[in-house]
Order: structure tokens, then sequence, then C-alpha cells
């Protein structure tokens, strides 16, 4: 049995700042390579197609405060922090994610950040992916089939390939592989008790995107799976203090800007994570794009079924919350909306409703940003939502 960490977790999580370090030098040595890097911002940016014009998706989504004062020059402070970070990086030239990218794809989801892009586009190439606003009728599909089409024109043209339906069919196989692989990594969470921490599966995940590298990156998700398969097998089932703890899930917006902040905290004050239902955790890996249908028809399915709260309306969200309280055994639901995030902010009434009388659990709402203004505030309503859990 490996070395347990301070959480009493399999030791293979403390290589966050190491891979993020190496990273860097990947990203030189890609370029150095010739090959092409594109920064994407949102799960509603379909991979394939940027793959099979021969490039590199990475996320380009700011997660720390450092840069939020450098992007006030530019943007208002009352913004929503992931914008105002990833901006900040791209214009202090100390990101080289951002540096090296040779595009920039954007989408039109929140308006935070599409009006973004109308700045990033005066730095960098930029293309912005229009979405429609909803997702239920045939004119919805047909607006974005169209799109994607245009998208898929304008990468064959500016890195000069051919996007063949045979292309597609190969990247529409090996997204899928990755959203299995995060699938049932996430899917730990429905043991009893979890073996995976939230808190260090969202450190995990983000780190295996600094690899850059989809068949290596996968295979290290897998052996961690398995790890804590063995360690929850082998141990953690048997202990039953552990079994008292709440089970947790997190919906809203992402939440890796605020890891220390939120997520440690609730683990650290004696509750698991089970469960994100965010972008950084099952919303976007619960479905794959169907490989039997024609490739731009299965992307375009795919992409429309995500439910995020820029689209109007967006049932699907709760239906997908209800299931997931369900299949992980959820104790209680903690929301977590980022500053100014207006369509996760006003979501959230639904949301509470759904869950407080419809599921008869407890939730809370957590408004926050990426400072540490309000970090004992946080903490302090973590501890007292957690101890009315365990009353
Ligand atoms: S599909 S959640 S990654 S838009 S930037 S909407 S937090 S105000 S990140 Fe997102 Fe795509 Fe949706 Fe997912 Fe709010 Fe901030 Fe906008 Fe944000």
């Amino acid at each position: 049995m490996k070395m347990e960490n301070q959480l009493g977790f399999p030791s293979r999580f403390d290589e966050y700042d190491e891979k993020r370090r190496e990273g860097f030098i990947k990203v030189k040595e890609l370029k150095d390579r010739g090959e092409n890097i594109c920064g994407i911002f949102c799960t509603y940016t379909p991979i394939e197609l940027i793959y099979g014009a021969g490039a590199i998706p990475f996320s380009l989504c700011g997660t720390s405060n450092e840069s939020t004062r450098l992007a006030e020059r530019d943007l208002p402070k009352n913004l929503c922090p992931l914008i105002k970070s990833s901006y900040g990086f791209a214009i202090s030239d100390q990101c080289p994610y951002f540096y090296f990218a040779d595009l920039i794809v954007g989408e039109t989801t929140c308006d935070g950040k599409k009006k973004m892009y109308e700045h990033m586009g005066k730095m960098k190439d930029t293309y912005v992916i229009s979405l429609p606003q909803k997702q239920g009728t045939e004119d919805d599909y047909n607006y974005l089939k169209n799109e994607l089409i245009r998208f898929k024109e304008y990468l064959e043209e500016k890195f000069q390939c051919e996007i063949t339906d045979e292309i597609l069919r190969e990247e529409i196989e090996k997204a899928n592989e990755t959203r299995q692989v995060y699938r049932e990594f996430f899917e730990l969470g429905k043991l009893h008790p979890s073996p995976l921490s939230g808190y260090e599966s969202n450190i995990v995940t983000e780190a295996a995107s600094f690899t850059f590298d989809r068949t290596s990156s996968n295979e290290e998700i897998r052996e961690k799976t398995k790890e804590l398969y063995d360690y929850w097998e082998n141990k953690l089932q048997y202990d039953e203090e552990r079994k008292k703890r709440p089970r947790i899930m997190i919906t809203g917006c992402p939440t890796v800007g605020v890891r220390n902040k939120v997520l440690k905290n609730i683990e650290d004050l004696g509750a698991d994570i089970v469960v994100f239902e965010s972008c950084n955790g099952v919303r976007e890996k619960m479905e794959l794009v169907d490989p039997k249908k024609t490739p731009m028809d299965a992307i375009t399915e795919k992409y429309l079924g995500i439910s995020c709260s820029v689209m109007s309306p967006n049932p699907k969200r709760e239906i997908i919350i209800e299931e997931l309280v369900e299949e992980y055994q959820v104790d209680a639901v903690i929301e977590v909306v980022l500053q100014a995030c207006h369509t996760f902010a006003i979501e959230a009434h639904g949301i509470e409703q759904l869950v407080q009388k419809r599921l008869g659990k407890p939730y809370m709402y957590l408004e926050t940003d990426y400072s540490e203004n309000d970090a004992g505030q946080i903490r302090t309503r973590i501890e007292a939502f957690i101890e009315m859990l365990q009353l």
C-alpha cells in the first residue's frame, strides 16, 4: 500500500506544481516542433474539430487572483473572477499558454466572456463560436450545426488542412475515450465512503491537462482510479468513522479558482465532496458524442446538450442534479457561484427549491471570488453548515 497524504488518501496527488511547471516546458517544445495550440475557455468548445485540424486545445480559464488587478485596468471590477483572471493573464505576458496560442476560440456564453473576447481579438487571432440561447428546437439545432460548419471551415483555412468525416470519426472516438476515463474516475465518488477527495480530484484533473498528451493523461487517470479503488477495497470500506461524514454535491460555476477557499475547507471541516455538477466535474462528461451518427450531426447534438445556465431555459440541469443526488447518495448540496455570474446566480433560486423542497436535502449558496477577502467568512459558513449536517 502506498503512503497516504494528510487527508488520508493515497499520496499521488502532490505532483500538481511539478506538472504545471512541466506544462510550461511542454508547450514550448510543442511550438518548437511546429504544433498549433488553440486556447479555449468553455466546455461548449467542440474539441473534436480542433484536434481534427491537427491542433491542440488547451483551457485558458484563469484560476488565480494574481492577474486580477491587471485585468481591472481594462475591465470592470464587478466582473466574474474567472473572466478577470483569464484576461489578466492574457495581457500580463506571463502565461506561456496564452503566449504560444495560435488561435483563441471563444463562445457566446455569458456576456462577460463575449465582451472579453473582443479585447482578446486585438491581441490574437480569435474565433467566437456563436451558440444558440436555448436547446430544445430544430432551429436551435440547425443554428449550432451551421455555426460549427463555419468553425470547421475557418479551422481548415487557418491551419491549411481538410477535416474529413474520417478524421472526425477518429477524433470522436478519442474524445469519447477521454470522457469515459474521467467518468470512471469521478464515479469513485459513488462508493461509500468515497475514496476520491473532491479537493484532490480537482487537482488531478487540472494537472492532467498540462500533459498535452491524451494517451498519457488517460493512462494517469486510469492508474489513479485503480489506486483509489484498491485503497477503498482494501481499507476504506471498513472505516466506520469515515462513513459518518456528510456526502456533498458541489453545483454551479467552475471551482478550480476557489479550490482552497471552498473545497479544501469543506473536506477539512468534516464532509466529503462526492460529485461536482459543474464543468470541472461530470457536467460535460456525462454524454458522449454518438459515433453512429454523421460526425457533424453527432457533434452538434452533444454540445447542444450541455446543461449550462447560459441556456435559457435550462431544465436539463435540474433533471441531472436530481439523478446525481440519487446515484451518489448525496446528503447536501452546496452551490458555488462566482461573483457577478448572473446566470448561475439567478438559476440558484430554482436549484434551491429543487434541493430543499423536492429532494428534501439541505442546500447552501456560496457566492465568492478568487480573493482572500472573504476567506474567514466562507470558512465560518461552511463550518456552520457541516455542523448542522452532523447533528
Ligand atoms: S459551459 S459553466 S465553462 S460557460 S465566465 S458563465 S462563471 S460569469 S465559466 Fe462556463 Fe462554459 Fe457554462 Fe461551463 Fe459565469 Fe464567469 Fe461567465 Fe462562467
